[in-house]
Parts: structure tokens; sequence; C-alpha cells
């Protein structure tokens, strides 16, 4: 419901599509150098914050904080969903425009139209967000896949890994890690969780790829050293492999996720910074140029499961 941010009623942009590259640009600007390291990239944008005012016109820019807000119930102020990431609006192809500006609607409208409300005159915009929101949970419960107790996962020695980009338009990375938050609360705190569950976050990375961000790194490998090996990931390797001419000379830059333990915001606010990743890029590449630059890319697709190795 965020698009409807973006749009007028009469299905025109509040934003131009082209103001987007400014936005992301002014909180790249702003927010790169927070992690300690000025690369184009955001460790956290939860962090980040920047004056929209010096570069769009109120509407405009209200327009996008709302989207960074995320859909709050109008009467109550509830957050009911979370808000889309600082520095994902325009970052290639999956960024905000295939997603929240291109389309006259969301792209999952007929799902509510015809799915739970059976109405073909459904308009989203009219959402009752007591009434209808109500009226979903207790219709398609089913579908919902938010139950933080993984007791019955950990019991039979399950592991899971989790990891989301900072900078994907598709699914908000901020949902993933709420539901962390929520699996770590449920599971009994941190400890309790790493044991089983990690989740690393990748700056800058869309929708499973895609963006500034890594767009290589071996999941699968970490995962099997974990149940196999009982190694547990604390960080991951990844990089970043490119055919742009300009970066070319270097196509891989090797980055590191880590659990940064030592951040100061996961002790002082353990309800919103439990699951704090940090990385840091290597001093040099550890993948010297002369390596083929497509050497293995395990992560095809993170909506389903299906993985392998070219
Ligand atoms: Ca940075």
């Amino acid at each position: 419901m965020v698009l409807a941010r973006l749009h007028n009623e009469d299905g025109t942009l509040v934003v131009p599509v082209e103001k987007l590259a400014t936005v992301t640009k002014a909180v790249v600007e702003a927010c790169d150098a927070s992690d300690g390291l000025k690369d184009g990239l955001i460790g956290d944008p939860r962090r980040c914050s920047v004056d929209l005012a010096k570069l769009l016109p109120a509407a405009q820019a209200e327009a996008i904080r709302k989207v960074w807000e995320g859909v709050k119930n109008p009467r109550t102020g509830q957050q009911i969903f979370t808000g889309w990431p600082m520095g994902s609006e325009d970052t290639g192809d999956q960024s905000w425009r295939p997603y929240l500006t291109t389309p006259r609607e969301p792209m999952r409208a007929d799902l509510f139209r015809y799915f739970l409300f059976h109405d073909p005159n459904w308009n989203y915009r009219t959402i009752d967000w007591d009434r209808d929101l109500t009226y979903a949970d207790r219709n398609l419960a089913f579908m919902n896949a938010i139950d933080p107790d993984l007791g019955p996962f950990k019991r039979n020695k399950g592991k899971l890994l989790m990891y989301a980009g900072w900078a994907d338009a598709v699914v908000p990375p901020q949902d993933t890690v709420a539901y962390y938050e929520a699996v770590t609360k449920t599971m009994g705190g941190s400890g309790k969780t790493q044991d089983f569950a990690r989740l690393f976050m990748a700056p800058g990375m869309g929708h499973c790829a895609g963006g500034p961000g890594p767009n290589q790194f071996d999941a699968v490998t970490a995962l099997d050293e974990w149940v196999t090996k009982g190694k547990a990931p604390a960080q991951l390797a990844a990089s970043h492999s490119t055919t742009e001419p300009s970066i070319a000379p270097v196509p891989f830059a090797r980055i590191r996720w880590s659990r940064d333990t030592k951040d100061p915001a996961a002790s002082t606010k353990p309800r919103t910074s439990p699951a704090q990743f940090q990385w840091r890029r290597s001093p040099r590449p550890a993948i010297p140029p002369s390596t083929p630059k497509r050497r293995a890319q395990d992560v095809r697709h993170c909506n389903g499961t299906r993985y392998r190795n070219l």
C-alpha cells in the first residue's frame, strides 16, 4: 500500500521516476561512511538519515518518507508493515521502479481483490486497516508464515541460515529482521537462537542479487559445514562480480559479512538491533582479476530452494 504514497489517485506519479536516482545518491552520500568505510554501500540503512527538503518539493519528500516509514494504521499509529529501506530507491532493475512506480496498483492486488474479498471492484486505496486486516487474518491465516516458534525445527537438529539484501525493494529487509527478532525472543534469546539460526544482511544487495552490493557468495557450503561439521558461520565471504568497464580492472572484491558482537546498538536497542551485522572490504582483492568472473554462483534464486553450483 506504500504504492499509494507514490501515486496520485489519477495514476500520475507524485515523485517523478528520475528523482529516485537523486534520492539514492543523496542517501548513499549521507550514510555510506556510517559503517566505517566509504565505499558506496550502506551497512545498515536503519541508522541512516537524510534531509530530503534540500532535494525535493515538500510533497515529493513526504511521499518518499512515507515509503521509508512503511504502513501504519492511520487510526492507532500501529506499524502494520515495515518500510522500504533507504538506499533501495534506484539501484538498478530491482528497485522502486518495477515494483512501486511503474505499476498503477500493487503487484499482488489481485490476491486481495479475488482471493480475499471476492470483489472485482475492490480498490486498494479504500482499505480499512482495522476491519480489513482483521478479515484477512481470519480468512487467510493459513497463508501466514510468521510463526516465530522454531522449537520443533531446532529439536530436530535443523540449522537455518537466513540472508537478505539491505537494498531489497521486493521484500523489504526490515521484515526479515523483524521475523528474526521475533524468533530470537521466542526461542529464549540470542544465544539460544544463534546456535541453530543466523541471519546475514548484505549491504547494498537487492532481491537475491542486484544493486551495488554482493552478488556472489556461497551460503550452501556455509550451511553444509554447519550441519555436517558443527562449524557455525560467523561470517559469509562475498564478492561483487561485474562486467562494467569502469570496474573491470578489479572484477572481484571480497566482502566479509560478519556479526559484530561489539556493536553498541545491539546492547542498547535489544528489540530493534539484535541482528546487527557489519561487513568490511578486504584491503586487497581476495580473488585475483585473472580468476574467471563467474567462478560460482551458488544462489540462483532465493524465492524457492533451487540452489546449484555452476
Ligand atoms: Ca559504507
